[in-house]
Parts: C-alpha cells; structure tokens; sequence
C-alpha cells in the first residue's frame, strides 16, 4: 500500500558560523520533524553566494514525507531556523541556517507566506545539483525536469564537500 504524505523537497543552506555543522545539525533535526520521515538527505556542497554575500554556502537538499500541511511544513522550519540563531536583518542576508520548501508534491502554492515551487531553485546549480543526486529523475511542476535546466547554470560554482 502506498504510504500516506505528500513528498517534500527542503533546500538547506548556511553562511554564518560553522555552515557544515549546522546544515548536518539540521538534517538531523530533519529526521525528527513530527508527521514526517526524511527519506533521503544529498551530500553537503559548498557554494558561492549568489545574490547574496559573505561566506561561500554549504548547501544540501533533503526528501521527505511527511502529513504536515504546507504551512505547517513552513512553520516547522521556521522553528528550526530559530533553534539555530536565524535572523533576517534584510533580504539574503548571510544566515546560519535557512530551510526552504522548494517543492510540495506536484502542487503549486502562491500564498503570501509561501511560494512552491520554490521560484528561483530553477536557476540555482545550490538547489538541483544536491536534489539530482537524491533522484536524477526528479521533475519540478511547471518546468519538467530538473536534469535539463542545469546547463543553464554551469557557471555557478558549486564543490562536494
Ligand atoms: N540562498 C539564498 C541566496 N543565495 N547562495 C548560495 N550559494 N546558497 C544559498 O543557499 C543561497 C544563496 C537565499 O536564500
Ligand atoms: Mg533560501
Ligand atoms: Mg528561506
């Protein structure tokens, strides 16, 4: 029988303190999220900031399944950004840990609070690179594969860690 819950895409990321312990801290909070399962978590890269400065980034990408409504999804990684001393002192900010919905099952959300797909990981090598390595398959709604977007971005430099 199928298992219930919806697949969940979460971009991690980090530029502030010790990125790479915080992004493995995170994966491991993860995998206790309530409702939820973590399915698979990508390998940690370290990234160049893109449209935002400071530190390169240690990114990662993690697969769950969870019963969590969006919103709820949101909220819960919200208060783990908080765990980890995120603040917001203006738009892309360096920050230890930023957790992003990048993809809610096939649907499409355009609320205030949240946006899925996640409206630029199309154009981020940080969000498919670690997303192909969990699933080399994986189609985002609107824009069909993944694997095919990549060559657009071959100029952003991202390293496994
Ligand atoms: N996140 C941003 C803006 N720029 N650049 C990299 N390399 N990694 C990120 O996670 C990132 C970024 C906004 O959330
Ligand atoms: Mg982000
Ligand atoms: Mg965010």
């Amino acid at each position: 029988m199928d298992q219930p819950g919806t697949l969940a895409w979460i971009g991690i990321g980090g530029n502030l303190g010790d990125a790479r312990a915080t992004v493995e801290q995170a994966i491991v909070r993860l995998a206790h999220l309530p409702h939820s399962g973590l399915l698979r978590s990508s390998s940690l890269y370290r990234t160049a900031p893109i449209d935002s400065s400071g530190d390169d980034y240690v990114n990662a990408v993690a697969l769950l399944r969870t019963t969590l409504a969006p919103l709820g999804l949101l909220y819960a990684l919200q208060a783990i950004e908080l765990q980890h001393g995120r603040e917001r002192p203006y738009r892309n900010a360096p920050r230890t840990l930023d957790l992003d919905v990048l993809m809610y099952g096939n649907g499409s959300i355009a609320s205030t609070e949240l946006t899925v797909p996640h409206p630029r990981m199309a154009q981020r090598a940080f969000v498919l690179v670690p997303m192909l390595e969990i699933d080399e398959t994986v189609e985002i709604p609107g824009l069909g594969p993944a694997r095919g977007l990549l060559t657009a971005i071959t100029d952003q430099p991202i390293s496994r860690l």
